[in-house]
């Protein structure tokens, strides 16, 4: 699997800093943020290296389709499959960690 030696993400992904794992197959690993800003609040990263949603998006399609399957089963377990999904793309935009993740938000009613 792809990894960039400087990046959290990755460092999570291959258990070098510890994580509370939500979920994990082949391609995919999902995990606790650790500033929850909803009762569930999940990442879901591809284990392969991407910096932003874009970059997957035209590298691997079918792993951003598959990052929106596992956000769906996570809130159909949690809060009736609805969620929020936010991609924060770009420093500007607020993303602190430059390897892809959605966060999922669920578990309870959200503010608009
Ligand atoms: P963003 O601002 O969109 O790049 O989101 C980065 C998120 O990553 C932010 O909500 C906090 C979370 N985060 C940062 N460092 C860690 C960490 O070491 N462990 C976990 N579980 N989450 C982290």
């Amino acid at each position: 699997m792809s990894q960039e030696s400087d990046c959290l993400f990755c460092k999570i992904i291959a258990g070098q800093i510890p994580s509370t794992k939500v979920y994990e197959d082949d391609t995919t690993y999902a995990f606790k943020d650790i500033n929850p800003k909803a009762k569930v609040h999940v990442l879901v990263v591809p284990k392969r290296h991407y910096g932003n949603v874009a970059a997957l998006a035209k590298q691997d399609p079918q792993e951003l389709s598959h990052i929106v399957e596992v956000a769906q089963s996570i809130a159909d377990k949690e809060f009736h499959g609805e969620y929020r999904l936010v991609f924060n793309t770009g420093r500007d935009a607020g993303q602190t960690v430059f390897h892809v993740h959605a966060h999922v938000l669920t578990g309870e009613v959200l503010d608009e």
